[in-house]
């Protein structure tokens, strides 16, 4: 017979209702077909954390874990071993073909995580900011962050309080250039301090998140700058290492230490009188919220694209109040 163009439809309209009634049989309707693409009844979070076993990304973790679980989503968690974006690509890289429906990621640089990111959501993931956030906004449904720039200036607020009105020199210690938390922080302390006088920058220190490289910086400036009067630590890694600073020049108490985070070792700093004032985030709201979100963008609900999670500022005299701020060393 010749075949006539009504003739090749129909065949092709056979083939097209035999591959879908093939697909049903294998439980396959629904999925993609392509192995480099979630499949569409996939119900699995990957959070990818900043650097591994430490009690901010705890925190979250634990915040995650429990809203995925009640969502009806599993959550894998990952994190390279240091805050480091090269370590961190090999580990968005090594989703590989077995990709999340989502992937929840505290991005380690806002420029050099850009392209793994971003290879990630052009094979199918949705993608959500937690903590930290990528320069280009075009790439996460949702970031959900503390107003970090706000917390610099509330550091610098308490810091001016606790100094008083006394004039001296401050250090404030960033961790790496391109974390866009931690850079955020150090801006927004230091504009903060030019309505405080009395109170001098002698600049911003990088200390590649290494808490010796901060112990190593307070060192120097106490031996450079006599009238330091106070420091900013922007993260608990520069905290625990200009705690540390402190303590080896016998300088515990005579200058003020305002630290971000809430880890147990700065608590404990707190009530030893190391610290006068910590600035505690909300990892497990960033993590619930983040949850959400790549949840709602699975399920075709409405997302929202920015988030500002809590901030509280903590002193030794309402640290017992606030006990619920501090973070987690284990869900
Ligand atoms: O301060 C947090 C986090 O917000 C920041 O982005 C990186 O450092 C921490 O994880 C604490 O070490």
């Amino acid at each position: 017979m010749k075949a006539t163009p009504r003739t090749v439809l129909s065949a092709a309209s056979a083939l097209a209702v035999a591959a879908l009634v093939a697909a049903c049989g294998s439980g396959q309707v629904g999925q993609s077909g392509d192995p480099g693409q979630p499949a569409q009844n996939n119900k699995k979070l990957t959070l990818i954390q900043g650097v591994q076993a430490e009690p901010f990304y705890i925190s979250m973790q634990c915040g995650a874990q429990a809203e995925a679980q009640k969502l009806g989503y599993s959550l894998d968690t990952q994190a390279p071993q240091k805050f480091d974006a090269a370590m961190q690509t090999e580990k968005v890289n090594a989703l590989g073909s077995n990709l999340p429906a989502a992937l929840l990621i505290a991005p380690t640089d806002a420029q050099a995580m850009l392209a793994p990111i971003q290879q990630v959501k052009n094979r199918g993931a949705k993608i959500v900011e937690v903590d930290t956030a990528l320069d280009d906004k075009s790439v996460a449904v949702s970031s959900i962050s503390s107003n970090n720039a706000e917390g610099g200036k509330l550091a610098a607020q308490t810091l001016a309080k606790l100094v008083g009105g006394k004039a001296g020199s401050v250090l404030v210690l960033d961790t790496i250039a391109g974390t866009s938390t931690t850079n955020a922080r150090a801006k927004g302390f230091s504009d903060e301090l030019k309505n405080h006088p009395n109170l001098k920058s002698v600049g911003i220190q990088f200390t590649q998140n290494e808490p010796d490289q901060a112990a190593g910086k307070v060192t120097a400036a106490i031996a450079s700058t006599p009238d330091l009067v106070g420091i900013f630590a922007t993260n608990l890694n520069t905290g625990e290492g200009a705690a540390t600073g402190l303590r080896n020049a016998g300088k515990i108490g005579q200058i003020n230490l305002v630290g971000f985070d809430a880890s147990p070792s700065e608590v404990e700093g707190l009530r030893k009188g190391e610290y006068q004032a910590l600035i505690a985030q909300d990892p497990a709201e960033i993590g619930t919220k983040g949850v959400q979100q790549a949840v709602a963008a699975l399920e075709g609900k409405p997302t929202e694209r920015n988030i500002t999670a809590g901030l509280h500022s903590i002193t030794k005299d309402d640290m017992d109040a606030n006990q619920k701020y501090f973070y987690k060393q284990q869900c």
